[in-house]
């Protein structure tokens, strides 16, 4: 766990280095960088199959971030609440499974940050336009609250705000770009967290939009 091990001071210079941001959660700089065409070309195909939707929240909010999912369950929302389904309720089917580059990628990340054994079964998928933000929450609605997410940013930057364990805390401002991986769990798999409304601004890759990917142990 990141929380028991000792910092890596990796002497490769191609080697991600570890930035910690609390006990038990770091983010990988660019790790995500050698995949991200493949990436966004599998999220695309996900996407083919069960489409980015702005869910409403319980509070009957649409949300401004749109979402899908691939893998055993998906995170969703409407004015039941918040949960994972096995059926994609917008097409009436299963969601698609996880692309075998992202499982590599999601066990990769976490072996880097000390988590052995990742196995993810939940995928979400966020899409972020230009002005598009995610208020302060916890990510709560797992079962396994031990097991670390595995977020993965990709297109247009982002500031991650990232608090404590209460929503009063105050938070860190953490910029993330293109290719980062942030993991986050053991002890602090329960701090609050959110990102600011994305800027103005055109990407590469990916245009006026950013991607998310977080990885989860949900059932
Ligand atoms: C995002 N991420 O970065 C949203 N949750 O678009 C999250 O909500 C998140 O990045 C838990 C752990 C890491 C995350
Ligand atoms: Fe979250």
């Amino acid at each position: 766990m990141l929380a028991s091990t000792p910092p890596l001071f990796d002497d490769a210079l191609d080697a991600p280095i570890r930035e910690e941001l609390a006990p038990g959660a770091g983010v990988l700089r660019g790790f995500a960088l050698g995949d991200a065409e493949d990436l966004l070309a599998a999220i695309r195909r996900v996407a083919a199959r069960s489409p980015f939707r702005n869910v409403i929240t319980p509070g009957g909010r649409t949300m401004s971030v749109a979402m899908t999912n691939c893998g055993a369950a998906g995170w969703f929302s409407d004015r039941r609440g918040y949960r994972y389904t096995a059926i994609d309720p917008e097409t009436g089917r299963p969601w698609p499974p996880i692309p075998a580059l992202f499982m590599r990628l999601a066990r990769g990340a976490a072996h880097e940050a000390g988590f052995r054994d990742y196995a993810p079964d939940v995928c979400l998928i966020n899409r972020y336009e230009v002005g598009a933000r995610l208020a302060l929450h916890q990510d709560r609605d797992e079962r396994d609250r031990r097991a670390p997410i595995v977020s993965v940013s990709l297109g247009l930057p982002a500031t991650f705000l990232f608090g404590g364990f209460l929503r009063r805390d105050p938070q860190r401002r953490v910029p993330l770009a293109h290719g980062d991986v942030v993991v986050w769990g053991g002890p602090s798999r329960m701090r609050y967290h959110g990102v600011l409304p994305v800027r103005d601004g055109v990407h590469a890759t990916t245009g006026v939009l950013r991607y998310n990917l977080t990885f989860r142990v949900a059932r």
